[in-house]
């Protein structure tokens, strides 16, 4: 496939949350103008921001390489997503879900919509999401901050 290369988080902290996030890959790698290619290791990690008394979080990142649009990429999470009973429509913002599978970097595209922004908005504040990509992408540059993600991750801490 030639394509680009992207990046995208995951999260669960609900249910069977290694079983749902190793089948949200699988099928993420069965879409068509989808490979993935590496996955980080799956961390345990508290609760970041939310309502009080949710539980753990897993999380990981995936680097994919895909031959979709931005926006076709996006409805392709939200398809799977849905599959894990997600209804982000009636859900609390920053609540506890089954399935999160957030876009962080598509190749050193920069974009801002009401649908999609790109590099993920929040995602240089979060240790939840640059450890983890830190493990497959270290030397990956932020296209806005164009800091590489160990910067990100050291300045974090
Ligand atoms: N906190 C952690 N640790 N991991 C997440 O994936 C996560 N996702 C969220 C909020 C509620 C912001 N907190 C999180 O959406």
């Amino acid at each position: 496939m030639v394509g680009q290369i992207a990046y995208i988080a995951l999260g669960s902290n609900l249910g069977e949350r290694s079983e749902t996030l190793e089948a949200a890959l699988a099928m993420l790698d069965e879409c068509a103008g989808i490979s993935v290619l590496r996955v980080s290791g799956m961390v345990q990690t508290a609760p970041v921001g939310g309502p009080d008394g949710q539980g753990d979080y897993l999380n990981g990142v995936a680097e994919i390489e895909m031959s979709l649009s931005p926006m076709e990429l996006l409805s392709v999470l939200q398809d799977i997503e849905r599959k894990f009973g997600r209804d982000r429509l009636s859900e609390e913002r920053w609540g506890e879900r089954t399935c999160d599978l957030d876009i962080l970097l598509i190749g050193d595209l920069v974009m801002d919509t009401p649908e999609l922004t790109i590099p993920h908005p929040r995602m240089h504040q979060r240790k939840f999401v640059l450890a983890p990509l830190n493990e497959i992408a270290a030397e990956v540059v932020h296209p806005v901050f164009d800091k590489t993600v160990s910067a990100l991750l050291a300045d974090l801490n």
